[in-house]
């Protein structure tokens, strides 16, 4: 043992506090400074402007994780100064500030303006736990930190970052099953983020059991923090994004409507599932198959007698527009004879106690091995396997259980990864295994079908995931307060990067009632991911199986959410860019509001950016709705109201509280089955009056499922509405593409001309009684049970042919 690891024992066995201590010596590296304090090491780095990296360690070495970060460091100039007492490091956006006798720094805009402070016991260890103490600012919020149940202000609460199968958690639950160590403080005086880049188990106390300080702290492995600081927090998250990857754009398909179940089978049964939603006039897209399709639950088999011939299955389910995912579990049964085991077996890539014994556990199919997804030569073998489904036709993968799950719950700790070659325990490798399993699952449905886009569903994840996968929340009940605690769970994933995540519609565990299942499926044509599913055992759970009232109702949002499919796709792919979430809380948009963190209004969000969305328990007939800044239209009469209050809204069962942002511009089709089918031809355009200010709104086509349009196969547009000027201005369109639309029509909401001029000529508007939801079949005769029905009247609109050459509107008053 040399000296610096005797001391470093000593440092790490000791159960104090320790500090970082004075600074002795720092010197200028070419993005930032490095140095020696009294017990540690430290290094400050300049990624770009708005972004600062703090690493802090014991040795004088850093050793970061490998799976996050895909950003380099961007040469963004800045300058160092040093006084008696501080350490200064400046960029054009921020200033880090280094209290040079305890390591304590603090954080400015560029106009000064402290964002963020460490208490002076800074960063520090007690034995290996590393943590950061930080200052409260004045009534500041804390929001994001990923999958985490609670509230959307995280101040006075601590969560624990362990990835974990949690069955039917509860609503105030945590740790749950990804792990996403980022949060945005925000204040009067600014707003930041910072994303703590350790993978061992972590904590992140916003002010529980203390009123002295807030801290992030990990168990193990360095201190290793990325600050951000951007005007808004939507740049935040943007920069958070391009950290740590951006959601590549996904196929059209997994944005309709998707069905599972545990488990559908056998073949016969799939089959008429997809019949019974053509039928019954249901658009739908995707049929999930869970375990029982394996053969004892051995991942690449399909059991022989439930389904006997699962490429004609899957080609039938097409011919009806229907695209499968089928579910992948980790765990390889370890059987002889059973080909996965013996290849993994022999390649060695499953993992390993540290004597070089195979771990084995208890999963479904009985006692597993696990592939080591920490070792690229397993991740490439996995993404070879799925050959097995993709010639079969199998268009997408689930990846569940990839905390690691296994009967017990507590995985040995000793086990360990490859970590691409650094070999490391469970308490390093846990909370990445899942991404790297959806990593490799994402390589698999790529290298088999190389033309088309992946599509996978992860339940597992950490830091970066939304490169590869899509999310959902897991193992979620029937009851309205889960309804709602899933709403913020997949606001929360958008504010962590995490654009595509939905919950499970209906509920997994219990029995969703009649009311609540309706409701939940109107909420859910606003959330990105759009899947119902529900658990073994229990009642059916499709559209139609709560009766005729809900199934008129889930038919009604189901088309609504097909029509509003061109605004969905355009919004998936500036989110692919932006890295923004498609479901916004109303902390992105008026974050220093201090209403939107109430808890009656802490689940609204903004679908799509145009559409406020109130959700509501099932079991209420009027609900209180906070209308933030701005102008809103109520969707389904275009009744107006004016932001900064409160409003009493009747929410009957049919009518989800959603509202219309004034000036918002956007884009619908007529209805269609899946989202391969062919519309009508007619792009309709809604945008509705705003008294003054701009407004903008990306039109995005494509094939839906190539990578064409990465070599400029698109069509896009933008259009801009400019309420002062009184035009909507379409502008010339771009990319090689033509759009599958041959007409347009603009719908004009709020406005009261009768006559506009298409680029320079007038044209006299039409009119049309205008519903976005059908009337419902009145089933009982009394009139006191009459659903409420809405529809615009004498809604005007214009039509033109839809040319990719520039077309302005004028004279919208
Ligand atoms: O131990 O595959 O969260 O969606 O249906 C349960 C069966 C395993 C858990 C998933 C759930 C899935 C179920 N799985």
């Amino acid at each position: 043992m040399n000296s610096q690891q005797t001391e470093l024992l000593k440092k790490s066995s000791s159960s104090r506090f320790m500090g970082m201590g004075k600074i002795l010596d720092w010197e200028r590296t070419p993005i930032g400074i490095k140095g020696k304090t009294e017990n540690g090491f430290f290094q400050l780095s300049i990624f770009d402007q708005s972004i600062i990296r703090v690493q802090a360690s014991l040795l004088d070495e850093f050793n970061p994780n490998p799976y996050s970060v895909v950003m380099e460091p961007n040469e963004a100039p800045f300058e160092v100064s040093e006084s008696n007492d501080f350490l200064i490091l400046k960029t054009s956006e921020i200033q880090a500030k280094v209290d040079s006798q305890k390591f304590a720094v603090s954080f400015f805009d560029k106009t000064g303006n402290l964002l963020n402070q460490d208490d002076s016991l800074g960063i520090s260890w007690i034995g290996t736990e590393v943590s950061c103490y930080k200052k409260v600012q004045e009534d500041e919020k804390f929001i994001g930190l990923g999958e985490k149940t609670g509230n959307l202000n995280r101040a006075g609460n601590a969560y624990t970052n362990w990835n974990t199968d949690y069955f039917a958690y509860g609503t105030g639950d945590d740790p749950l099953y990804m792990s996403i160590p980022f949060y945005i403080g925000v204040h009067q005086k600014g707003a930041y983020g910072i994303f703590f880049d350790n993978t061992h188990k972590s904590v992140f106390n916003f002010g529980a059991s203390t009123n002295r300080f807030i801290y992030f702290s990990a168990e193990d492995g360095e201190m290793d923090y990325y600050f951000i600081h951007e005007k808004v927090v939507g740049g935040i998250i943007s920069k958070y994004t391009e950290l740590t990857g951006k959601m590549q754009l996904p196929p059209k398909w997994s944005l309709g409507f998707q069905q599972c179940r545990y488990s559908y089978y056998p073949d016969s049964e799939v089959k008429t599932l997809a019949q019974t939603f053509r039928d019954k006039d249901m658009p739908a897209d995707v049929i999930y198959l869970d375990i029982h399709h394996m053969e004892a639950y051995k991942v690449f088999t399909f059991d022989s007698i439930k389904f006997s011939d699962p490429k004609s299955l899957i080609t039938y389910l097409k011919s009806k527009g229907f695209r499968v995912v089928v579910i992948m579990d980790p765990g390889i049964k370890t059987e002889k004879g059973y080909l996965p085991y013996e290849e993994g077996k022999e390649k060695d890539l499953f993992v390993k106690y540290p004597d070089g014994a195979e771990y084995q556990a208890q999963v479904w199919p009985g006692w597993c091995a696990f592939p080591d997804f920490t070792k690229e030569e397993t991740r490439t073998w996995w993404a070879e396997k799925m050959a097995f489904y993709t010639e079969a036709g199998v268009d997408g993968f689930w990846t569940d259980m990839n905390e690691p799950a296994s009967w017990g719950q507590h995985t040995p700790n000793l086990i360990e990864f490859d970590f691409e070659g650094d070999v490391s325990s469970h308490r390093k490798a846990r909370n990445i295994y899942g991404m790297q399993m959806a990593r490799s699952a994402q390589e698999g449905a790529v290298w088999n079908k190389k033309e088309e886009r992946p599509f996978v569903l992860t339940r597992s994840g950490f830091s970066g995931i939304q490169r590869y996968a899509a999310a959902w929340t897991g193992d979620n009940v029937a009851s309205e307060e889960h309804m709602l605690a899933g709403i913020r769970l997949v606001n929360s994933l958008g504010l962590s990067g995490v654009a595509f995540a939905g919950y499970d519609v209906g509920g997994f565990a219990g029995e969703a009632s009649k009311s609540l299942f309706a409701r939940w499926m109107s909420i859910g044509a606003f959330t990105p991911l759009y899947r119902a599913h529900s658990m073994i055992n229990s009642n059916d759970a499709e559209p139609w199986a709560f009766g005729e009232e809900v199934e008129e109702i889930s038919r009604n949002y189901m088309k609504l959410r097909y029509r509003l499919l061109p605004t969905i796709y355009s919004k998936f792919h500036s989110s692919a860019q932006t890295g923004l979430p498609i479901n916004a809380s109303l902390a992105i948009s008026n974050p220093l509001d201090s209403k939107i963190y109430l808890s009656a209004y802490q689940n609204q969000y903004m679908f799509c950016d145009s559409f406020l969305v109130a959700p509501v328990e099932s079991t209420k007939e009027i609900t209180k709705v906070y209308l933030p800044k701005g102008s809103w239209y109520y969707l389904f009469s275009d009744e107006k109201y004016a932001g900064e209050k409160e409003i009493y809204q009747d929410c009957p069962l049919n009518y989800l509280p959603v509202f219309v942002k004034a000036g918002s511009i956007f884009s619908m089709q007529s209805d269609v089955s899946n989202t391969e089918e062919m519309h009508d031809g007619i792009l309709r355009i809604h945008l509705y009056a705003q008294d003054e200010g701009e407004s903008h709104f990306t039109h995005y086509e494509d094939d839906g499922k190539t990578f064409d349009y990465q070599d400029g196969a698109f069509f896009k547009r933008e259009l801009i509405y400019q309420a002062e000027e009184s035009k909507l201005s379409l502008e010339k369109a771009s990319g090689k593409q033509k759009s599958s639309f041959n007409k347009v029509r603009v719908y004009l909401h709020g406005f009261n001309t009768d006559l506009i001029f298409v680029n320079g000529e007038s044209q006299a508007l039409s009119t049309e009684d205008y519903a976005f939801l059908g009337k419902l079949t009145e089933f009982d005769p009394l009139p006191e049970h009459d659903h409420p029905y809405h529809e615009i009247s004498s809604l005007k609109f214009v039509e033109f042919e839809h040319l990719p050459e520039k077309i302005e509107l004028s004279g919208l008053f």
